[in-house]
């Protein structure tokens, strides 16, 4: 007999005895035990069989069981006693299938027949098959618990019978309330703790205390978050009101509790984060039962043990911590199973905050990317703590492995660079690492999108330093021997979307829908960046055809574009066109001699959409002048869209310079006044006639079409460029100080000092 037949065994055994319990003494006889459940919270409810009337039989009667093995004996007991209590059964009930156990013997073989020999026979009067049939009114099933037993013995004999929950009065045997109508009472009496998916109501007879049959619609509501301890069975009346009959919690705990540690939130530093920490196995000393925490760092025995302690070390299905500076830590905790037993990983110093830090942030990124794991794809990964090393962290084909602090580098278990590194480990699960560009940049976008801000590597020089941020504007292709510089384009893509879909969606929503796009992109194995970026738009298409855009095409298109990687063409844009319109004529002749709006019209966008500006005048002095242009949505006069800045100088005085600018920009939908700037110190314009002619487009691809990356006149690709308003660029004299910088709606805009 196999060890897993033992366990079946000795739980039969337990449950017959109980059985037997409930009816022999009286109930108020019973010696009431500290049960585990006596703590259980309020909001939870258990059942409780002994409202069901039971009534036992001695039967003397035989069955014929064959001499065959195990399974096929309990199969013949099971038939035969059914067939021999169904007389006994009240009209309109049935038996429903059941399995019989077999307890008591061990197997025995086929050609060993019952009785042969003493031995045979010694087994036969212990051995015993025990068949609970459930049963049914008209072919509508009991609830449980309204059920027939036998009990036959390996001779044959049918020793005991019980009729349990069998009700003499029904109220109907066909629904009149709808499923829906009884979830939907169900969902009013539960709460909002239990809003998840929508179950499967089936018909049941719930019995009542009265002994009474009640057609009713049951099913299980649950918050539908794994793990969570918020299930519940209803019993909804299915004719009449829809009332609710009984419900019970589903959800078994004896020891719970709350698994947390102190961990780096950000990088190295002495202020620490109490957090809660998943994925992480906590056994039982009683008997060594082991259980996963939830995403709340929640664990919760589902069979009873007594007061005992409950040890736990960092380590769980994902990831086990090997540290190497010293033993691993470990915590623990006594308690009875009445009270919750909750565990701190208390950590203190570099040596144990890189344990629990890389503990939790490796299982941070894991969550992040599990729609893309399969649960054996990196399972029980080590991660390596406090080697006795600086300044790096590395991937090595099966482990995470950290480096202590020194040579002015903190200590590399932290968010950010966990994350690098098992984003290279989620790369090489999803088909291998094909290239060392690509990996590094997606190691980057996870860091981003766990951390949701740009720096990739926090303080990694000293305070307030950054080793490689993923807002700086690195172009594609990005040539360089080192492939963490060749990722960097990618890395830049992967905020750029965040930051487009920021500009339609809520920060929650960006972030999932950048993580699924990017995300989406590994699993699919990219060759490169720029297939990793063509990857996201197949990811994001609905409909298997790119030439008509997908649903995010706009954000995905931009940010692209912000690191020019190559990517599908836009699509054709169907939609309706507007436009409108300012001048001024050549006389009088229109004179500017500072900062001034020389031209401003008004565009009105249903929806957002893309703007062509186009503003064009002749321009002349008394002497030599130089001066500035640009557009912008706003009055103040030194602000322009940085594509639209213009330079221009008329060397002597009564010559002509041709003043325009062209550019086209995404804005949102409303009324949008388009003012043409003219920036000038010094010197005074004659300008003739001109004019700002305006047409937008409906976006295509989609919504969220907002800002384009500004990008400096002299730069290069792989160049990075600053994009802080601190930081103007100082001009020659006589030309204002420029600084790039963005506007409230993320655009680009220059700003003239
Ligand atoms: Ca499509
Ligand atoms: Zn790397």
């Amino acid at each position: 007999m196999c060890p897993r037949d033992l366990m079946w065994d000795s739980v039969k055994v337990l449950g017959m005895i109980s059985a037997v319990a409930t009816t022999v003494v009286p109930a108020s006889a019973q010696q009431v035990p500290a049960s585990p459940l006596a703590a259980a919270p309020a909001d939870n409810r258990y059942p409780d069989g002994s409202r069901l009337q039971a009534q036992y039989a001695s039967v003397n009667q035989s069955v014929a069981l064959p001499a065959a093995s195990a399974a096929v004996r309990a199969a013949a007991a099971g038939f035969a006693s059914a067939a021999a209590v169904q007389t006994d059964l009240p009209d309109g009930y049935s038996l429903l299938p059941a399995t019989a156990s077999h307890i008591g013997a061990a197997d025995r073989q086929a050609s060993v027949a019952p009785g042969a020999n003493p031995t045979a026979a010694a087994a036969a009067a212990t051995e015993k098959f025990i068949t609970v049939f459930p049963l049914a009114y008209h072919g509508v099933p009991l609830s449980k618990g309204s059920d027939y037993l036998t009990v036959v013995a390996g001779d044959g004999r049918v020793l005991v019978t019980r009729k349990r929950g069998m009700p003499n009065t029904f109220d109907a045997t066909q629904p009149t309330v709808a499923p829906a109508a009884a979830v939907q009472a169900a969902r009013r009496d539960a709460g909002a703790a239990f809003g998840g998916p929508d179950p499967r109501p089936e018909l049941q007879i719930w019995v009542d205390d009265q002994q009474k049959g009640n057609l009713s619609w049951t099913f299980t509501l649950s918050s539908g978050a794994p793990g969570d301890a918020n299930v519940r069975k209803y019993w909804v009346a299915a004719v009449g009101e829809p009332r609710v009959l009984n419900w019970e919690s589903e959800v078994y705990h004896t020891q719970s509790g709350i698994v947390t540690g102190n961990i780096w939130a950000t990088s190295p530093s002495p202020t620490t984060a109490n957090r809660a920490l998943e994925e992480l196995e906590v056994s039982r000393q009683s008997d060594g039962v082991t259980q996963i925490t939830g995403a709340d760092g929640r664990y919760g025995y589902s069979t009873a043990a007594p007061s005992t302690e409950i040890r736990a070390k960092l380590r769980g299905p994902f990831f086990v911590i090997n540290n190497q500076s010293s033993p691993s830590m470990e915590t623990a905790q006594s308690g009875p199973a009445s009270s919750s037993v909750n565990l701190n990983f208390g950590a203190g110093g570099d040596d144990q905050l890189a344990q629990t830090s890389a503990f939790y942030w490796a299982n941070f990124a894991r969550d992040l990317a599990h729609n893309i794991l399969a649960p054996t794809d990196l399972a029980n990964l080590p991660v390596l703590t406090n080697i006795n090393n600086s300044c790096n962290a590395f991937w090595n084909g099966s482990s995470l492995n950290f480096f202590k602090a020194g040579n002015n580098c903190p200590n590399t278990a932290y968010s950010d660079v966990v994350m690098h590194e098992y984003g290279h480990g989620i790369d090489a699960a999803k088909g291998g690492i094909v290239h060392a560009g690509y990996s590094e940049g997606f190691g980057d976008s996870l860091a981003v999108l766990a951390t949701r801000q740009p720096c990739v590597g926090r303080d990694f020089f000293g305070p307030g330093t950054c080793l490689r941020p993923a807002s700086d504007v690195v172009l594609w292709p990005a040539a360089s021997p080192d492939p963490h510089v060749v990722g960097r384009p990618y890395a830049g893509f992967t905020w750029e979307l965040v930051q487009q879909l920021k500009q339609t969606f809520s920060d929650d929503e960006a972030y999932a829908i950048a993580a699924r796009l990017v995300l989406g992109a590994a699993a699919a194995n990219p060759a490169d960046v720029a297939d990793a970026v063509r990857l996201s738009f197949i990811v994001d298409d609905n409909d298997g055809n790119l030439a008509n855009g997908t649903p995010h095409f706009r954000a995905i298109a931009n940010a692209a574009d912000s690191r020019k990687i190559p990517r599908p063409a836009d699509p054709p844009v169907g939609g309706p066109s507007v436009g409108a319109s300012a001048s001024f004529p050549w006389t009088p002749v229109k004179t500017v001699n500072a900062n001034s709006n020389i031209l401003q019209a008004t565009i009105h966008l249903d929806k957002p959409g893309q703007v062509h500006i186009s503003a064009d005048t002749s321009a002349s002095s008394t002497g030599p002048v130089q001066f500035e242009s640009g557009v912008y949505n706003g009055a103040q006069p030194n602000v322009v869209w940085t594509d639209s800045y213009r330079s221009f100088s008329l060397p002597a005085a009564n010559q002509w310079a041709a003043m325009e600018t062209k550019f086209a920009i995404d804005l949102p939908a409303g009324d949008h006044t388009i003012y043409w700037k003219v920036w000038i110190a010094g010197g005074s314009l004659s300008l003739s006639s001109g004019v700002m002619t305006i047409e937008a487009f409906e976006a295509a691809g989609g919504p969220a079409a907002l800002t384009t990356v500004a990008l400096g006149q002299n730069q290069e690709p792989g160049v990075t460029v600053g994009m802080s308003a601190t930081n103007p660029t100082r001009s020659p004299p006589g030309l204002p100080n420029i600084s790039l910088s963005r506007d409230d709606g993320g655009r680009a805009i220059t700003v003239l000092q």
